[in-house]
């Protein structure tokens, strides 16, 4: 019988700084400065992380092995239920600072004391995909902030896109159902181009609005870093003669409103799935912050009647032509959470997470909200003392008689559980003065199952929003139409969606219908109330949100061994003086051995660092490092998609060639590689003009 060996009857003893090899194969760390010893979850010092205990070296694992189960127990037990909706999701700590005091409107603290920094945490998410699914799918993002504010928490959870689908939270299961995967098939994941969701939309004309957002580039968003944010919703500012105020919150980004192509989201996808969330990361850990401002929308219950559309349905939006956005304050992201699950995946955002001096409306989608995120977050979280994990405690005292519950956490002392009571009158009680008051407001009518009737105006912002558009972003929205609806193979639906284009804008309808090989247009159905022509608003529009600016973007630089120093070196300072980031590409990772003979440092090895990772690209290459490139479809496919997304290129001599061999013949937007302040003008924008000569769009 073999002699039973412990992992430390290795030859050398695991702790004297070698690196021994265990019985189990695994190589002990060498033993470095003080560390804790590793233990059971009750604290019991562990003698052996390697082996299970077991009959003798080749027998069976032993039940008494309690470490062995603890450990894989806790480990079975590590995931908890995704989000419903929303499960993608990017989260970081940050503060907001208020600028403008809204003391003659609200009680609330957080927007009357100037100057006050408020902790915040913040989770951008996709809606449709599950946790594990890609950053850059066609869809609205979740912008929910949580503000641990001195007065309780106060939970704004919005969205990137200033109206909804639907109009009553009755209908939510149903639309989510629709965009979902299939049930049958479960796909297609994070996606709105298949049946169930286009029929559902189809049938829903209410939603037509929203399609024509979901459509546009605001659901490709470039970085999570350069998306508007919205409440959506009417809420009321009550001031402290208890007056009200409807308020629309927004965030808009200080880098500018930015997209991605279509096609370049869907090569992201494959490129980096993680790139929304690399990109926030990358940012805030390398020292800058991302930031918004915090603009409000002030408006009375008079005007609001004068408005040609209800405020209280979701389906609609304030024009800011209408009424303008008062900036009040920012919103910074500084902070990169230590734990992705401990933060990002345990908050939970709660619409009905009010600070005294705000209150909800009658929007009776909102209305729906308040019940849903609490009622999810119970299973999700599987217990009611949620809010003690530390990402969703208040960071202001608070105590109430609530106890007990599954992983109860507080130990409160005494016997009074109750309120009132005179056995302890130190107990919490209630506080008339600076507690929550709900706004004491009128209500009369009939009950029942009913809506406003100017809910039922379906076609007038739809129409106003592909009106307000760009050429370019009118097409985008029509390519983006046929694209989806080509998806679907039940023939009534499109067919039915073109129907309610017509009432949107004839032109477009045309555009989706030809892009479909329909032979006629279909008929448009019965509107409820006339379509109205509302007035343009630029407001809406992507195509002049992007900022003047390179501060935030990323800049790749194609390299190759024999590649001109200096002119890589002069267009990487210029880029980084700009504010942008400087990625070096090149057929190998680690170095490129200049002409001069210097070993460049190189980020990323060119099949797996596609142009679609960078806002411009520059193409710096000697002739003999083109000719060894012309024949690598990595590096044709690198330039001819920069050129195909609209991108800027700085080239030399050698870019020039790896240019002509994909077929392209320069334009505006491609540079010469030494004319570093013409690249730093033509990287800030899209070149719009290339568009038609690379892309048939409908
Ligand atoms: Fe949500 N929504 N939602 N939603 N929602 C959830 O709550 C719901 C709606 C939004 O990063 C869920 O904790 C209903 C509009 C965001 O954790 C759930 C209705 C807007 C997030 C839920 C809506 C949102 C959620 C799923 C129709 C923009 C992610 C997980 C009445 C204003 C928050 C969770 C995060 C998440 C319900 C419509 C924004 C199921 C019933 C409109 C940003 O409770």
């Amino acid at each position: 019988m073999s002699k039973p060996m412990s992992t430390n009857d290795s030859a050398e003893p695991a702790h004297q700084g070698a690196h021994p090899v265990g019985a189990g194969g695994e190589l002990h760390q060498p033993v470095q400065g003080d560390h804790p010893p590793l233990t059971t979850n009750q604290g019991l010092p562990v003698s052996d992380n390697q082996n299970s205990l077991r009959a003798n070296p080749r027998g069976p694992a032993l039940l008494e092995d309690f470490i062995l189960r603890e450990k894989i127990t806790h480990f079975d037990h590590e995931r908890i239920p995704e989000r419903i909706v929303h499960a993608r999701g990017t989260g970081a700590h940050g503060y907001f600072e208020l600028t403008q005091s809204l003391a003659p409107y609200t009680t609330a603290q957080v927007l009357t004391e100037v100057g006050t920094k408020t902790p915040l945490f913040a989770r951008i998410s996709t809606v449709a995909g599950g946790s594990g699914s890609s950053d850059t799918p066609r869809d609205v993002r979740g912008f929910a902030i949580k503000f641990y504010t001195q007065q309780g928490n106060w939970d704004l959870v919005g969205n990137n896109i200033p109206v909804f689908f639907i109009q009553d939270a009755i209908k939510f299961p149903d639309l989510i159902h629709a965009v979902k995967m299939e049930p049958d098939r479960a796909f297609p994941q994070a996606a709105s181009a298949h049946d169930t969701f286009w029929d559902y939309i189809s049938l829903t004309p209410k939603a037509m609005h929203m399609v024509m957002w979901i459509m546009s580039d605001r659901t490709l968003p470039r970085s999570l870093r350069m998306i508007e944010g919205f409440g959506i919703h009417s809420f009321r500012l009550i001031n402290a003669s208890g007056e009200s105020t409807f308020v629309k919150f927004h965030w808009r980004p200080a880098l500018g409103l930015q997209s991605t192509l279509w096609d370049e989201a869907v090569k992201i996808a494959g490129a980096d799935p993680d790139f929304h969330r690399r990109d926030l990361f990358e940012s805030l850990t390398s020292g800058r912050p991302a930031e918004w401002e915090f603009a409000v929308q002030l408006f009375t219950q008079e005007e609001a009647d004068g408005f040609p559309f209800d405020h209280l349905d979701a389906t609609k939006l304030i024009p800011e032509e209408l009424v303008p956005l008062q900036v009040i304050g920012r919103l910074v992201l500084d902070r990169w959470p230590d734990n992705f699950f401990a933060d990002t995946e345990q908050v939970a955002f709660c619409p009905s997470h009010i600070v005294s001096g705000i209150d909800f409306s009658n929007d009776p989608l909102l209305q729906g909200r308040l019940f849903s995120y609490l009622d999810t977050q119970l299973s999700r979280l599987g217990s009611p003392n949620f809010h003690q994990i530390p990402v969703n405690a208040p960071q202001c005292p608070f105590a109430n008689q609530q106890r007990d519950g599954h992983m109860q956490m507080a130990r409160p002392q005494g016997r009074v559980a109750y309120e009132p009571s005179s056995l302890a009158p130190d107990s919490p009680r209630e506080s008339p003065d600076v507690g929550f008051r709900t706004a004491a407001l009128p209500e009369s009518g009939d009950k029942g199952r009913i809506r406003a009737e100017r809910f039922a105006d379906h076609y007038s912002q739809a129409r106003q929003f592909y009106r307000s558009q760009t050429d370019h972003e009118q097409a985008h929205i029509a390519s983006a139409l046929v694209f989806e609806l080509s998806k679907v193979e039940h023939a009534h639906i499109p067919q039915a969606m073109v129907g309610h284009l017509r009432h949107i804008d004839e032109d477009l309808a045309r555009r989706v219908a030809d892009g479909l090989g329909l032979d006629s247009l279909p008929g448009a159905p019965t509107a409820a109330r006339p379509v109205q022509d509302l007035p343009p608003s630029p407001a809406l529009r992507i195509i002049g949100k992007m900022k003047d600016t390179l501060a935030g973007r990323v800049i790749g630089i194609l390299v190759a061994d024999g590649s001109d120093g200096g002119t890589v070196e002069a267009l990487r300072a210029a880029v980084l003086g700009a504010g942008a980031s400087v990625k070096i590409v090149a057929p190998k990772v680690g170095a490129a051995r200049l002409a001069d003979g210097v070993l460049l440092a190189v980020d990323g090895q060119l099949a797996g660092t596609p142009s679609v990772l960078f806002d411009a690209v520059a193409i710096l290459l000697s002739e003999e490092g083109a000719r060894r490139l012309s024949s690598e479809s990595a590096a044709i496919d690198f330039v001819r998609d920069a050129f195909g997304h609209l991108k800027a290129l700085a080239l030399d001599r050698g870019g020039q060639t790896l240019l002509q061999t994909a077929g392209l013949r320069p334009d505006a937007g491609v540079v010469a590689g030494d004319d570093v302040a013409a690249f730093l003008a033509a990287a800030k924008t899209r070149q719009w003009e290339r568009e038609k000569r690379v892309r048939t769009l409908a």
